[in-house]
């Protein structure tokens, strides 16, 4: 259990630093922001060859948003979400890599941020009170605090069948897209995987392939995203009420502004009334559908009007009844990641577009140009894997985290996830998390959930600057309970029976722990200020003697009396 590796000694050449962030996404560069404007000295490491996180790494063809993007963006601003411009509804990921740029420009972000630098390894010195990080290309770096921001879905999953990487054709995962475009006109194409991924790659690829094989082992529910060119008067009307439409989407379930909070239940209401409420919301488009009655997600009849609904639209689209039959998901809707795609269905009419179940017939090996199943042999040129992620902890627990002679952090998540609040792990002091295990995250606008959890640890931060304390721990107490409350609420909705990567369950091994919050980022915003305002109630705080506290209190302080800035 422990670690003995002795802590790297504190580098002379100015390298040190109050803060280290890991990973540059839509949470490293609003970190960064906050915490530099509130006197913090922060390095920030991101093993892109840029910024962009999520939306750099997943650059497939129709990779796109499912949040409108008035609201899938940051608030912290008044001047740039004024100034910023959407050219589209709901921005693909070019417009959105392109806004995080502007964003790390706009605020001068970049000077400290070290790209294509991999973090391997963090180890805190429990009598210091400071991490030292170290990186792939072999650097080491000592902090007080050290925060991940490495993102929910962002370590990839292939799947584990023979000959893989013996394939002769191009082959790719989604998340790790090549830069430069990808032509497959005239080849024959596998995708393997139709998540919210796979429903956004698969009618890009049948528009240029010759032949294009979808492997499908789970159907899904999709819905039309109805995606088109911002509407000006929507854009100047959100515009001229940004603070309210935030303030909105702070306080909701979703983070999102225009979902409504549904008081309904779909049982109470005549069949015409639910089919009117579904049709509603299946024009409007996009993953507001459960949405139309409070029961939808929490009891399975309720889930059976909804699920009904979808398959009938769905059935309409399809013509071949064996192909309609197969995309019929088995099921409740909303309980695995609702998908919204452009053209997902009608694809399959195409005549170079082939359904294969590899659910009744797995793939059982990929050969030089062929990928196996029992029962046939699909010949492909090139293989696109949409297989998904080692959701909420993959990132994480990629880090070799831990504390010298003490945890490391895949010790204490041996049994499944625990964090208090989603934020810190007990047992690991001065380690932050962003939107990690026990927080709304993956549930909501993760825009809204990212500021949320930033503002936390950064006005904690400044508080304990202020009072001088060099040490934050999370009460494992606090946390045992916090973790009994997101398994209970789960435990009152459907989402905690289906087989997803919400629970662990697409990752062979994975501990089954049911890890984003359910209870909505309105009532966990509230919580967390309550939280605060109670003394940071679960969190132990102390200091470090002497020299090693006073400079990290007076580096931050010094300027810490400007934070009204932000
Ligand atoms: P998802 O939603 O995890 O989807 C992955 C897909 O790949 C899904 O259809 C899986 O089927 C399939 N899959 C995974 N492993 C295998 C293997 N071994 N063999 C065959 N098929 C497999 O990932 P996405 O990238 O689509 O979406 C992730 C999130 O990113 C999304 O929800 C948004 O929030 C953004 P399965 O369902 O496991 O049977």
């Amino acid at each position: 259990m422990s670690d003995h590796a002795s802590p790297v000694p504190r580098r002379p050449d100015g390298v040190d630093c109050d803060v280290v962030v890991i990973g540059a996404g839509f949470a490293g560069l609003y970190l960064l922001h906050r915490l530099r404007r509130l006197g913090f000295r922060v390095k920030v490491f991101e093993a892109g060859e840029d910024v962009g996180g999520t939306w750099y790494w997943n650059r497939y063809p129709g990779a796109r948003c499912d949040v409108e993007s008035l609201e899938y963006s940051y608030s912290f601003s008044e001047e740039l979400q004024q100034e910023w411009r959407w050219s589209e509804r709901y921005a693909g990921q070019p417009e959105i890599l392109r806004y995080i740029h502007h964003v790390a420009d706009r605020f001068d972000l970049r000077r400290d941020i070290a790209l294509n630098t991999r973090v391997e390894r963090a180890r805190f010195d429990p009598e210091a009170h400071r991490w030292t990080v170290h990186t792939a290309p072999g650097e080491s770096v000592s902090a007080r605090f050290c925060i991940m921001a490495s993102g929910n879905l962002s370590a990839a999953r292939l799947p584990d069948v023979p000959g893989i990487r013996d394939f002769r054709g191009r082959w790719f995962h989604t998340s790790a897209w090549p830069k430069e475009s990808v032509d497959f006109t005239g080849l024959r194409v596998g995708v393997v995987g139709t998540g919210s991924t796979g429903i956004q790659v698969i009618p890009k690829i049948a528009e240029q392939a010759k032949h294009l094989y979808v492997f499908q082992r789970t159907a899904n529910y999709s819905i039309p995203l109805r995606n088109g060119p911002q509407d000006p008067a929507i854009e100047r009307d959100v515009k001229s009420r940004y603070a309210q439409v935030r303030k909105q989407a702070r306080e909701c379930p979703s983070g999102v502004a225009g979902f409504n909070v549904p008081t309904q239940s779909a049982l109470a209401v005549t069949p015409e009334e639910r089919e009117l409420a579904y049709q509603q919301r299946w024009e409007w488009g996009g993953i507001g559908l459960t949405r139309a009655f409070n029961d939808v997600i929490v009891n399975a009849e309720a889930n059976r009007t909804a699920a009904a609904f979808v398959v009938r639209k769905m059935r309409e689209v399809i013509k071949d009844p064996t192909v309609a039959d197969m995309l019929t998901p088995t099921y409740p809707i909303g309980t695995k990641r609702l998908c919204a795609d452009t053209g997902y269905y009608p694809t399959f009419n195409r005549d170079n577009v082939t359904l294969v179940d590899i659910r009744r017939n797995p793939i059982e090996a990929i050969g030089d140009e062929t990928v196996r199943t029992a029962h046939a042999s699909y010949e492909v040129d090139a293989l696109v894997f949409a297989t998904g992620f080692d959701a909420m902890t993959g990132a994480l627990l990629a880090v070799d985290i831990g504390v010298n002679g003490g945890p490391t952090l895949r010790e204490l998540w041996a049994d499944g996830p625990s964090a208090y609040l989603g934020l810190m792990v007990a047992g690991l002091p001065n380690l932050f998390m962003v939107t990690g295990p026990g927080s709304p995250s993956v549930l909501s606008n993760v825009v809204v959930s990212i500021e949320q959890h930033v503002d936390f640890i950064s006005d904690c931060l400044a508080s304990m600057a202020d009072k001088g304390q060099s040490r934050i721990e999370a009460d494992a107490q606090a946390q045992q309970a916090w973790s009994r409350h997101v398994s209970e609420v789960a435990n009152q909705s459907l989402l905690a029976t289906a087989a997803s990567w919400y629970t662990g369950a697409n990752i062979p091994g994975k501990p089954r722990v049911f890890m984003p919050y359910m209870g909505g980022v309105g009532v966990f915003r509230a919580l967390c200020d309550e939280v605060a305002r109670d003394g940071y109630r679960g969190f132990s705080f102390s200091s470090a003697d002497g020299a090693r506290s006073a400079d990290f209190n007076s580096s931050a302080k010094e300027h810490c009396d400007g934070r009204a800035v932000v």
